[in-house]
């Protein structure tokens, strides 16, 4: 009996005992998950498209978008944060995909202009190739534009015909720098997204990696994915409240080729080439309006009726290009879902600059009124960011490559002149910058932009174009949103002194500040881009 007793004491405390290790061992392992966990470095899936409009994006919440959203692209914003002041250094392709890369200015990464600015010089420093270094895989799929072969990249597959913009049918990609392959049926946003998913299946798991995931849509010529044909059908998109912009006070903008009434051509707005022309001709007859050439598709549509009806046919294309880069979009957030990637995994949306949507009249960038100087950007990286945020402080292009770095815990160049903005992300005051510089140089072609420079502070900006004129503008930013009153000539000397001052003081501290014939002869300088589509 006694036997008995003892031997249910042992066996109970026998049982105790396992138990405990059991829990402990359990603990101890689950702890060791967690901190692996903790010290995993984030993926990065940087999604950037090509002329993206911020009005174009529902969760900007402009009347356009209303029409046409963009569900997808919005979950980005939805899981993290709506970043509402993301502005481009130069707004055009090549210069603001450069700055972007390397953290630079353009004057700094000497890669000014698409049009004549030559090659972007590959060795110099970029966040992928310290991403690279750094163990991780690295990946570029889709619109590069810059010419040289993209380095830092354990796979790269850029689009190569049509000057390096590739097309929308039949593009062509140079894959690793070797191979160049025309892809024979898909549209070009379907391939980048099809090839994304299959560079994800097949990455090495346990690395961590970046992947930027370039469209070409929706830049012009604006011609979406057939499945998109009908998509807005007897739709009406609203008309800016700028449409009918007369540029009074701006010499500058009364100078441009960008009117959507005016210099949009017959392939932009799909007209069909008369059988009894070919090779040239047909070419010829495409580009039509180009340079301002009258042409209506019949004899009874002409006046405000033609610029309205060029206004619609314009932004139904633009915007069912944008459809399929949401459903794109849409696949990635799934496939890091249903992959248990989503946690650890920084996704960016953002576009190389912002677009006009009829404002001022106008399709095209370059200038540095807000919606070609804006960038949409979308952040998620649920492990630092909370939810459904919005920011309205000020970002800039050069400042996501140390903003990605800092996420990764990777040492910020001490060259790069962007700024880490992660701080926000924790504390809603933080400023990273309390006024934007800017300077655009590409002229003439395309568009008649005048070179110009300029500040942006919360409340004003002041604009000079000084290349082939030397005017000024200033926009009261709460009064005149819309930029049409350049009050430079009415406005305080008092005003204009301190802009100009703080101007002076960015162009210093970003080491711009050269004498208008240094600015001028950049603009001259004419260097060709190499091609390798076949
Ligand atoms: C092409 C377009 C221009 C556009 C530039 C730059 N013309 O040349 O309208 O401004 O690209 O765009 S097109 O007839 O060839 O489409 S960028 O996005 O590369 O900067
Ligand atoms: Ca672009």
């Amino acid at each position: 009996m006694l036997f008995c007793k003892i031997y249910n004491r042992l066996f109970i405390n026998l049982l105790i005992f396992t138990f405990s290790i059991l829990f402990l061992i359990s603990c101890s392992s689950k702890s060791g998950t967690q901190k692996s966990s903790d010290n995993k470095k984030p993926n990065v899936v940087f999604i950037m498209a090509d002329d993206h409009a911020y009005q174009a994006i529902s969760a900007y919440g402009s009347p356009l978008a209303k029409l046409a959203p963009t569900p997808n692209i919005d979950r980005i914003a939805q899981n993290g944060m709506l970043m509402n002041a993301a502005y481009c250094t130069n707004s055009i392709c090549g210069p603001s995909r450069a700055s972007i890369l390397t953290g630079n200015y353009s004057h700094v990464n000497g890669f000014f202009k698409n049009e004549g600015g030559g090659d972007f010089n590959s060795d110099l420093q970029t966040f992928p190739k310290i991403f690279q270094k750094n163990n991780y895989q690295t990946a570029i799929v889709g619109k590069w534009h810059l010419g040289t072969e993209p380095k830092g990249f354990d796979y790269s597959k850029v689009l190569v015909n049509w000057w390096g913009q590739g097309t929308y049918y039949h593009p062509q990609f140079c894959i690793n720098g070797k191979d160049t392959v025309t892809e024979p049926k898909r549209h070009s946003t379907k391939v980048i997204e099809d090839d994304c998913i299959a560079w994800l299946n097949q990455r090495d798991t346990t690395k961590p990696f970046l992947l930027m995931y370039q469209f070409k849509a929706p830049h012009r010529d604006w011609v979406p994915d057939s499945m998109y044909k009908d998509l807005f059908d007897g739709v009406e998109f609203p008309e800016p409240a700028t449409f009918n912009d007369d540029y009074k006070g701006r010499l500058a903008a009364s100078e441009n080729m960008m009117e959507i009434e005016n210099h949009l051509n017959r392939r932009d707005l799909k007209q069909i080439v008369p059988d009894s022309l070919s090779g040239r001709d047909s070419i010829k007859w495409l580009i039509h309006g180009d340079q301002g050439q009258y042409w209506s598709p019949n004899d009874s549509l002409a006046g405000q009726e033609l610029k309205k009806w060029k206004y619609q046919t314009y932004i139904k294309n633009y915007l069912k290009c944008i459809a399929g880069v949401d459903r794109a979009v849409g696949r990635l957030l799934d496939y890091l879902e249903e992959n248990n990637l989503s946690e650890n995994t920084i996704v960016v949306y953002t576009s190389d600059q912002g677009f006009y949507l009829g404002e001022h009249g106008w399709f095209d960038k370059r200038w540095m009124y807000e919606e070609s100087f804006k960038m949409p950007f979308l952040i998620q990286y649920p492990k630092m960011i909370k939810p459904g945020n919005l920011s309205n402080k000020f970002i800039l292009n050069v400042d996501f490559a140390p903003t990605l770095l800092d996420f990764a815990d990777l040492e910020i160049p001490k060259d790069m002149q962007g700024k880490s903005f992660k701080n926000m992300f924790a504390d809603s005051n933080y400023i990273n910058h309390e006024e934007i510089y800017y300077h655009y140089y590409e002229y003439p072609k395309w568009h008649k932009v005048q070179p110009h420079y300029g500040i942006r502070t919360s409340r004003y900006k002041l604009i000079h174009y000084y290349y082939s004129m030397d005017e000024w503008e200033l926009f009261d930013l709460t009064s005149d949103p819309n930029e049409i009153n350049n009050i430079f000539k009415i406005s305080d000397k008092s005003l204009i002194d301190s802009l100009k001052n703080k101007l002076k003081k960015l162009q210093i501290l970003y080491n711009d500040n050269q004498n208008l014939d240094k600015m001028k002869s950049l603009t001259d300088t004419i260097i060709k881009r190499s091609y390798r589509g076949i």
